[in-house]
């Protein structure tokens, strides 16, 4: 069996059943399902929901079931590729790493394979206001879907995959915004010859996908091949109905929504609850055309909850992996580890630690850092002492490690987020270094420790009664 939604589910019941709960009552895309997931992180639990019954934009019931925060903790993103739950630290970014340079080609199946094409909408028969399309934040106004985008390039007929938010305008009509990235870079290319660009929006598929979607990788390779890596596994690829072969489709999918970007057209959209935490202004976007609805007979539509865990996790994995490849690879090979942390919404903010073998390795690897990723602002460099995933570490080292007039650097004028609300031009931002290492060139104090033959010998098992290690969870 083709990993999929319903594969990944399996998986989550199987090594984290805390991971995944069930809602049975009909519930409202429009906000009630937002509503749901910020009274969950209300109390600082993030786990996948399932809504087993949901209501369409129109106010009537839906045949579709409603999921999301599927990636919404570092666990379930382990169980993704396949690793145990425990292993969310530097054993996952290890394993996106190794899995982003496995590629591995797709395969072709036929429609009568694909369970993507169970029903399929065209024509007359679209109607996006059918779907279960979450509006989340209260002034999003209307639904947006916002997920993996496919797209071919128009000159080399390689894939992209990227995430977008796409406002949903009438049955057929969507908004579409994309910072100046690949997908971008498609799209300017089609629209000189005065040509509408092919896009495929997937709603439901395997989480390794939506990981993908969030790789550094350049812009010739092929993301199918990149997807099939972190999957594991070829992805299993299927014509789509509008565009037939020069838009391949994942079969796997439960939803796949085909479109085509309009050259020539802009239209106002926004504003949008944005990943910052903060909305997003309404800006003049690209506009799509839907072409084709077609999904499973008894469809799971997947939404992000933007601007929460769920959505900040997943693109920090494959910013974690690439930057730490790049550094590795240019600048400091003792680099031992990366942490994009949630309180940077896993884009602003990285933690680095280095084995520092010479003074000025630091700074070496904060600027490595920044080229393949214009959303990150503030880097911090640690001694491998210091657990990056540890976020009170990590502060220590800064309060007792580093001098203001001597461990912070600033780089002005240099690309940024375009969505970061502290910068004041669209794509001009500064960046902040703190070299938070110890110095290598004079003695530096002793961090405390305990005897280590005493810390080996003494055991909390042997001393505590069983109700104080169940207290502390031993
Ligand atoms: C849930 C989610 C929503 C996103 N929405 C957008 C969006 O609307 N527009 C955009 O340009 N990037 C968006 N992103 C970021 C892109 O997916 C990300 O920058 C991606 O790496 C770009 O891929 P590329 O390098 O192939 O261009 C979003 C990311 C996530 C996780
Ligand atoms: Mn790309």
């Amino acid at each position: 069996m083709a990993k999929d939604l319903r594969h990944f589910i399996k998986a989550l019941q199987e090594k984290a059943p805390e991971e995944l709960i069930t809602v049975e009552k009909e519930i409202d895309p429009r906000f009630e399902a937002s509503a749901v997931l910020q009274h969950l992180e209300n109390r600082d639990a993030f786990p996948a929901v399932l809504f087993n019954k949901s209501k369409n934009l129109r106010g009537e019931s839906s045949p579709f079931r409603l999921m999301s925060n599927l990636h919404a903790t570092r666990q379930k993103c382990a169980i993704a590729l396949d690793l145990e739950k425990h292993e969310w630290r530097s054993e996952l970014v290890e394993e996106y790493s190794r899995r982003q340079r496995n590629r591995i080609k797709p395969i072709i199946v036929s429609r009568e394979e694909a369970p993507v094409k169970q029903v399929i909408r065209t024509g007359k028969d679209i109607d996006l206001f059918e779907l279960p399309a979450m509006a989340i934040h209260a002034m999003d106004g209307q639904a947006y879907l916002n997920d993996v985008v496919i797209a071919a390039d128009p000159d080399t007929g390689v894939y992209n995959s990227s995430h977008h938010r796409m406002k949903i305008k009438s049955k057929t009509r969507t908004g579409l915004y994309a910072s100046p990235r690949h997908l971008w870079s498609y799209f300017r290319r089609a629209e000189e010859r005065g040509e509408p660009l092919p896009i495929a929006m997937v709603h439901g598929h395997h989480p390794a996908i939506h990981l993908a979607a969030e790789s550094i990788v350049p812009i010739e390779d092929d993301e199918y091949e990149v997807t099939s890596g972190l999957l594991n596994e070829p992805i299993r690829l299927v014509p789509s109905e509008a565009f037939g072969d020069r838009l391949m489709v994942p079969a796997d999918a439960e939803v796949v929504i085909e479109a085509e970007i309009l050259p020539n057209v802009r239209e106002a959209e926004g504003p949008y609850g944005e990943f910052t935490g903060y909305y997003g202004p309404s800006r003049y976007a690209w506009v799509c055309e839907v072409k084709a609805i077609t999904y499973r007979k008894d469809p799971i539509w997947v939404q992000m909850f933007v601007g929460h865990a769920d959505c900040s996790i997943v693109g920090g994995i494959g910013k974690e992996a690439g930057t730490l490849d790049i550094i590795k690879a240019t600048a400091v090979p003792t680099v031992k580890a990366i942490h994009f942390p949630i309180s940077g919404c896993c884009r602003f903010i990285s933690y680095i630690s280095i084995a520092q073998k010479a003074e000025g390795e630091a700074r070496v690897a904060a600027l490595a850092s920044f080229p393949p990723f214009d959303e990150l602002k503030i880097v911090v460099v640690v001694d491998e002492d210091i657990d990056v995933f540890n976020e009170r570490q990590v502060l220590w080292a800064v309060a007792t490690r580093v001098q203001p007039d001597d461990g912070l650097d600033i780089i002005r004028h240099v690309r940024g987020g375009t969505l970061d609300p502290s910068q004041v031009r669209l794509t001009d931002g500064s960046k902040l270094i703190i070299d938070a290492t110890k110095p290598q060139d004079r003695p530096f104090a002793k961090t405390l420790d305990i005897p280590a033959d005493v810390m080996g010998r003494i055991r909390l098992e042997d001393l505590l009664s069983p109700a104080d290690r169940a207290r502390i969870g031993i």
